[in-house]
C-alpha cells in the first residue's frame, strides 16, 4: 500500500498548495447566480461543490480524471484474458489522477484480498434481520457494524492532528473497499441461497472474486461484474451518494459512516434504487401483456398506462444528463457482444425505440433519455441474477470506488465542515414584497 499512498501524498500536496494559490488570488471571483427557483427545486445547476474524481457534462457523460467510459474500456488495463477494465484502475484513476500500470492495479487487487477480511459480529448484525428485510438495509446494517474496524475513528479518539485526517481516511477507504464484495455476496447467498456461503478466491481479482462469492460460475458474469463495478463507481460530486457520502464525512464522521450514509441515498428509487425498479416494472408488463416478447406497440400503451397511473417511467431522465447516458451504451455494447438474441435485453431496446418520444410529447421531462439504471439488470438476469431487490446493493459496492477516493481527497485538502445557508418561505415573501433585504 506504501506505493499508492507516498504517490497520494505527493499528489494531494501539491494539489493543496495549487488550491490555496488559486483561491488567494482569485478567492472572490463570482461562480453564477443563484434563482429562487433553484432554491426551491433541488438546488439544480448551482456550483457548491469540489469533487475531484469526476466530472459530469449534461451532452457527453461523464468523465473520470478527463477520461469517457469508451476511452477507459480502451486504456485501463485488463485480467488476464480479460476484455473489460478492471474496477481497481479506475480507483488508481480516481485517486492518484493518472492512468495506472498493470503493476499498480495489481498491487491495489493483491491488497484488497489481503484486506478482505470481515469480521464475524458484522454477519450477525445482518442475520438479526428478518430474510423479508430488503437486501440494501442488510448492506447498510453490515457497513454500520463494520465501523468498529475504523482507524480514523480510533486515532481521533486518541487525539490526531488534523495533517493526518487523510491518511486514516485512506486506510478506511481501502479497508472498506477491500470488505465490500464479501458483505454484498454473504447477503445475497443469506436470502437468496439458503444461507450456503462460498469463501472468497484470493487469486481473483476484486470484481470477479464478488461474482465467484456470489456463486456465478461463468466467465462472462465475471466481465459483467468487472464493467459494472467499473462504470457505477462515480458520477461527479453532487448526486445523493456522492453528495451525502461528502457531506456527512465533512462533520468528520469516518469514512463507514459517511459511505453507509451515502447508500442510504443510493437506495431511493428516484437513484440507484431505480435499477430495481426498471426490472420490477418489465416483468410486471411481461404479466400484465401476457408475453415476455412485447412489440413496440404493446410497450408504447403499457408506458402510457405507466405515466397515467402518475408513476414515473423507471431509468429513464436524469437531473444533469441531457443524451442517452454513456453507462446505458457501453452496456448495450455489451449486450450485443455477449447476449444480441435474449429477449429481455431486446425488450430493453425496444423501450429505448419507444420511451424518449413518450418523454418528450409530455413537454415537461427536461431528459428523454435513458440513464444507467434503465441496462443493468437485463444483463444480470441473462445469468440467472433474477433476484432485482439485490441490484442495488452491486452499485453501492462499485459506488464505494468513487465517493471513497473522493472523501480521501476531501481530507486530504482539508476541506471544512460543509454548512450551506437555508432560508425560510415566510423570508423570500419578504424579499419579494421589498421588506427585506436579499441576503448574499
Ligand atoms: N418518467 C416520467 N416523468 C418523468 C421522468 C420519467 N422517467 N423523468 C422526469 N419526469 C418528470 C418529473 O417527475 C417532473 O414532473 P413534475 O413536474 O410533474 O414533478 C418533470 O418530468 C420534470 O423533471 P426533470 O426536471 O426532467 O427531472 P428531475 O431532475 O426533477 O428528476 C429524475 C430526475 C432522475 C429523478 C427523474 O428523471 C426520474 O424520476 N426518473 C425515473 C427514475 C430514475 O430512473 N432514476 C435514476 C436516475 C439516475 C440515477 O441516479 N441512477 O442511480
Amino acid at each position: 500500500m506504501g506505493i499508492i499512498k507516498d504517490k497520494f501524498r505527493e499528489k494531494s500536496l501539491a494539489a493543496s498548495a495549487e488550491i490555496k494559490a488559486i483561491l488567494k488570488e482569485h478567492g472572490n471571483k463570482k461562480i453564477g447566480e443563484v434563482l429562487l427557483s433553484q432554491i426551491y427545486q433541488g438546488m439544480r445547476g448551482i456550483t457548491g461543490l469540489v469533487s475531484e474524481t469526476s466530472l459530469l457534462d449534461a451532452q457527453e457523460g461523464i468523465r473520470f480524471r478527463g477520461y469517457s467510459i469508451p476511452e477507459l474500456r480502451q486504456l485501463l488495463p485488463k485480467a488476464p484474458g480479460g476484455t473489460e477494465p478492471l474496477p481497481e484502475g479506475l480507483f488508481y484513476l480516481m485517486l492518484i489522477g493518472e492512468l495506472p500500470t498493470e503493476e499498480d492495479v495489481r498491487h491495489i487487487s493483491e491488497t484488497l484480498a489481503r484486506r478482505s477480511h470481515v469480521p464475524n459480529h458484522v454477519f450477525k448484525a445482518i442475520d438479526a434481520l428478518p430474510l423479508s428485510a430488503h437486501p440494501m438495509t442488510m448492506f447498510v446494517t453490515g457497513v454500520m457494524a463494520m465501523q468498529t474496524e475504523s482507524v480514523f475513528a480510533q486515532k481521533y479518539a486518541e487525539g490526531m492532528s488534523k495533517s493526518d485526517y487523510w491518511e486514516y481516511t485512506f486506510d478506511d477507504s481501502f479497508n472498506l473497499i477491500a470488505r465490500l464484495p464479501r458483505l454484498a455476496a454473504y447477503i445475497y447467498r443469506r436470502k437468496y441461497k439458503n444461507d450456503e456461503h462460498i469463501n472468497p478466491d484470493g487469486l481473483l481479482d476484486w470484481a470477479a472474486n464478488l461474482g465467484h462469492m456470489m456463486g456465478y460460475k461463468d466467465e462472462k458474469f465475471k466481465k459483467l461484474m468487472r464493467l459494472y463495478m467499473t462504470i457505477h463507481a462515480d458520477h461527479e460530486g453532487g448526486n445523493v451518494s456522492a453528495h451525502t457520502t461528502h457531506l456527512v464525512g465533512s462533520a468528520l464522521a469516518d469514512p463507514y459512516l459517511s459511505y453507509a450514509a451515502g447508500m442510504n441515498g443510493l437506495a431511493g428509487p428516484l437513484h440507484g434504487l431505480a435499477n430495481q425498479e426498471v426490472i420490477k416494472w418489465i416483468f410486471e408488463m411481461h404479466e400484465v401483456l401476457g408475453t415476455e416478447e412485447p412489440s413496440k406497440e404493446q410497450i408504447s400503451k403499457y408506458v402510457h398506462d405507466t405515466l397515467a397511473s402518475g408513476k414515473v417511467v423507471p431509468g429513464y431522465g436524469h437531473a444533469v444528463l441531457r443524451q442517452t447516458d454513456p453507462r446505458f451504451t457501453a452496456q448495450m455494447e455489451f449486450g450485443k457482444e455477449h447476449m444480441p438474441n435474449d429477449p429481455l435485453v431486446n425488450t430493453v431496446w425496444k423501450i429505448y425505440d419507444v420511451v424518449p418520444g413518450i418523454l418528450e410529447s409530455l413537454g415537461k421531462v427536461k431528459n428523454p433519455w435513458p440513464n444507467v439504471d434503465a441496462h443493468s439488470g437485463a444483463l444480470l438476469v441473462h445469468f440467472g441474477l433474477k433476484e432485482y431487490e439485490f441490484y442495488t446493493v452491486l452499485f453501492a459496492v462499485s459506488r464505494g470506488l468513487g465517493v471513497l477516493a473522493s472523501l480521501c481527497w476531501d481530507r486530504a485538502l482539508g476541506f471544512p465542515l460543509e454548512r450551506p445557508k437555508s432560508v425560510t418561505t415566510e423570508l423570500v415573501k419578504k424579499w419579494l414584497k421589498g421588506e427585506d433585504e436579499i441576503w448574499d
